[in-house]
């Protein structure tokens, strides 16, 4: 595709974003269902991708799903009662749905939603003249790329000022990151050992340590070892080399799983321990489902990133990037002897910083692995490695400074570690807060260095959601 193409595409989908809010206040207009039964359910909209013959229903009294499993003559397909949400399998559209479901007139229900697609953030093609310039320049001699074996293509290190804050004792050491992706390559020579349990909501499988889980392709590979190759002198070496990844599959053998089994998913990984959710992937449509299970995380200290996708628009609708309380992450070059946002980088006024996503250097499944998809290099005993760029590459940078941070301050609420990230940023793109790369470029050595904040500031989040309200929320 294009630039130009790509550009066109957008304006259309932003022009059709603009037309299809006309009617945030009331979701269900579009799709002609009138809510006048006088019942509050919240309907999600259908104005996005979604699958038919599945909806998601949040409820206060678990009594009254019964009679909505009985209406559509449907199943229940995921059962989760820590965010109070069932899924439920039927023949039909979600249209007839939305109608027998108002007819029943149910107090008790909060929402019933569609099943939204979303989609892995895909990382754009590498331009290799743009490999070698960032390869051959010294961004700053005084913060060295460590020595693995490829360590001279891994500017985002250098970027980071990162090989300063593991001279200060900080690797990770003890932190969880929870993989939200399409699986890891658990067999990796560069990534031996640091592989622990995850889980995959598909089947509810749980997938052993050190085995290959990257049912989806290469994607979940690349960012798992940008947070956490290990430090061994082959290939490449993580943010956080002795932080461990824990996959969480949620891009299957079939593409993506639905919120209902990404939340089933997000809920293992807070129940077992993860301290960092880690999601380089989104998509269209508020759910609520998907906002809850993000808030069970939020509320049990675990701090949550996501990419900001590389569509280039200036936008608040795509999730999970667009809900209150997580670490929003675009991408940065160094170009013309600077940092800047990409040209393909999401802006919008909830990013919180950015970091290198143009050349990332990082391992990929090896050839016996499911996900295999080919690679560029090989370290010298095989391991396999590619190019990416993206905001999906962005993320891990930033998921392995929090990584470091935890370490540090291993109770720090999500507010504060987030208020790290954003105050040691250095500041690019326009003087100050911008839309493009939020606070500045993420600094590790920069945000080590701060003192945990100890009181909450009364600084409120400013968001857009799709349900046409803004919502200000403190930071958890
Ligand atoms: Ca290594
Ligand atoms: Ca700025």
């Amino acid at each position: 595709m294009n630039k130009l193409f790509k550009y066109s595409f957008f304006g259309i989908l932003v022009l059709f974003l603009i037309l299809s809010s006309c009617g945030l206040n009331n979701i269900t207009q579009n799709s002609n269902i009138s809510n006048n039964t006088g019942s509050d359910i919240k309907l999600g909209s259908l104005d996005f991708e979604y699958e038919e013959g599945k909806v998601f229903v949040g409820y206060e009294n678990r009594e009254e799903v019964n009679k909505i499993v009985e209406a559509l003559n449907g199943k229940i397909a995921v059962d989760l009662p820590q965010i109070k949400m069932v899924s439920i399998k039927f023949n039909g559209t979600v249209e007839e749905a939305y109608e027998k479901i108002l007819k029943l007139g149910l107090k008790g229900i909060r929402y019933v939603e569609p099943s939204y697609k979303r989609y892995i953030i895909d990382p754009k093609p590498v331009d290799n003249n743009m490999i070698n310039k960032n390869n051959e320049t010294s961004l700053n001699s005084t913060n060295p790329r460590d020595d693995e074996e490829f360590s001279k293509y891994l500017w985002g290190l250098e970027a980071l000022n990162v090989k300063d804050v593991w001279n200060m004792g900080y690797t990770g050491d003890g932190v969880i990151v929870a993989v939200v992706d399409s699986g890891v390559d658990g067999t990796h020579p560069d990534l031996k050992g640091q592989v622990i349990e995850g889980y995959r909501p598909k089947t509810g499988e749980i997938l052993p340590a050190g085995t290959d889980s990257s049912f989806g392709g290469a994607h979940g590979t690349h960012v798992a070892g940008t947070i956490a190759a290990s430090d061994n002198s082959l290939g490449i070496i993580g943010v956080a080399p002795d932080a461990k990844i824990m996959p969480i599959v949620i891009f299957d053998v079939e593409g993506y799983v639905g919120d209902d089994a990404v939340a089933d998913g997000i809920i293992w990984a807070v129940d077992h321990g993860a301290d960092i959710l880690q999601n380089s992937w989104g998509g269209w449509g508020y759910s609520y489902t998907l906002k809850e299970a993000f808030d069970y995380a939020l509320d049990r200290d675990v701090v949550v990133t996501v990419s900001a996708g590389n569509d280039h628009t200036d936008q608040h609708v795509h999730y999970p990037s667009g809900y209150p309380g997580i670490i929003q992450v675009a991408a940065v070059e160094f170009n013309g002897g600077k940092y800047r946002t990409t040209w393909f980088s999401n802006r919008s006024d909830a990013i919180t910083v950015g970091a290198p996503g143009v050349d990332i250097l990082s391992t990929v499944p090896q050839a016996t692995a499911l996900g295999y998809e080919g690679g560029e290099l090989a370290d010298s005993f095989g391991g396999l490695y590619a190019f990416y760029q993206g905001t999906s590459m962005a993320c891990p940078h930033v998921s392995g400074v929090v990584a470091l941070l935890k370490e540090k301050y291993p109770d720090a609420k999500v507010w504060q570690i987030r208020k790290l990230i954003e105050q040691g940023a250095v500041d690019i793109d326009k003087d100050g807060y911008d839309h493009d790369s939020g606070f500045g470029l993420v600094n590790a050595k920069n945000s080590i260095n701060l003192s945990l904040p100890t009181e909450v500031e009364q600084h409120l989040m400013l968001k857009h959601s799709i349900v046409g309200k803004i919502l200000y929320r403190e930071y958890l």
